[in-house]
């Protein structure tokens, strides 16, 4: 693969990178994506499973939606793109702001990441808020309930029509706007205020490069867009970084 010179140059100059990431870079863990061709809300409405509403509505449904979404991430493991992600840090101050909840990130070593939509493993009581990893939890088919409260248990991901977490959205936008290179990979970027990170990251002067199967709404703000899979073009952009850095 040939990079364009102003790329070569711009990783050159780099102190610091962030990755911006989305369901695109875990589809090639066998993870399915949410808006591509398998997408998984092309079968299943967001509305109808990722919010609170439905959950309050019919919790054993939306349980049993993150049991069979959370048996897919066990079985998955990251691949070459995060793999590739993780080794930036030798060349570079690296961090990952990613949208997954799957984290197939942390599972490949990345140290600085900003789960900006929470993470599928971690759960919590709707009612006093105690935390529950999956083992500390009577798995029945139904939705477990907190054995401090009786309160219903629930994956500490972030719903539509809620906040994202403060603190961590916070640092992802500083890391946005202290970056050198944001790279947006596998993402259709069309979830805000996630999405704003690469803006952010643009407005405060950084290169953007886009890593996507496809075009998307964003491609007309990247200043380069490398067209193919995430786990076939960064080993190929750290095999670059290789050659300059040896
Ligand atoms: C909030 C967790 C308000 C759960 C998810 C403007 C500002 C603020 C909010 C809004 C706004 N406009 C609209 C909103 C509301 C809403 C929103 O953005 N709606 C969209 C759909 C229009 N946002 C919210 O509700 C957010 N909360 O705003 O709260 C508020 C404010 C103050 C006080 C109280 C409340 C919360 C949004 C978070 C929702 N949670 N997930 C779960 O996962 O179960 S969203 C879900 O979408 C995932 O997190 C996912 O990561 C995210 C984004 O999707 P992508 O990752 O981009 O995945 P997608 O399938 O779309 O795209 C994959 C891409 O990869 C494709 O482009 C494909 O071509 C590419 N690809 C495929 N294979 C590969 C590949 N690329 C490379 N290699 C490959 N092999
Ligand atoms: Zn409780």
């Amino acid at each position: 693969m040939i990079f364009p010179d102003k790329f070569l140059e711009k990783i050159k100059e780099a102190k610091s990178i962030i990755f911006f990431t989305g369901a695109g870079i875990s589809a090639e863990s066998g993870i399915s994506t949410f808006r591509g061709k398998d997408g998984i809300w092309n079968k299943l409405k967001p509305e109808e499973l990722a919010n609170f509403d439905a959950f309050l509505r019919n919790p054993d449904m939306v349980w049993e939606w993150y049991q069979y979404r959370r048996k897919i991430v066990n079985e998955a493991l990251p691949n070459a793109g995060h793999i590739a992600i993780k080794e930036f840090e030798k060349y570079f101050d690296t961090k990952v702001v990613t949208q997954n909840v799957d984290n197939l990130h942390g599972r490949a070593g990345s140290k600085t990441i900003y789960e900006l939509h929470g993470n599928i493993e971690r759960n919590y009581c709707i009612n006093c808020n105690s935390f529950f990893n999956l083992d500390e939890i009577e798995l029945t088919g139904e939705v477990p309930k907190c054995d401090k409260c009786g309160g219903l248990i629930r994956p500490d991901v972030v719903w539509f029509g809620e906040m994202l977490p403060q603190e961590t959205f916070m640092n992802a936008e500083i890391s946005a706007q202290r970056c050198d290179i944001c790279f947006v990979v596998g993402t259709s970027a069309v979830v805000y205020p996630a999405a704003y990170i690469p803006h952010t990251a643009k407005s405060a002067g950084a290169y953007l490069v886009e890593i996507n199967i496809e075009k998307t709404d964003f491609s007309s703000f990247a200043d380069l867009s490398l067209t193919g899979t995430a786990g076939e073009i960064l080993p190929k952009v750290l095999e670059e970084v290789k050659k300059i850095f040896i």
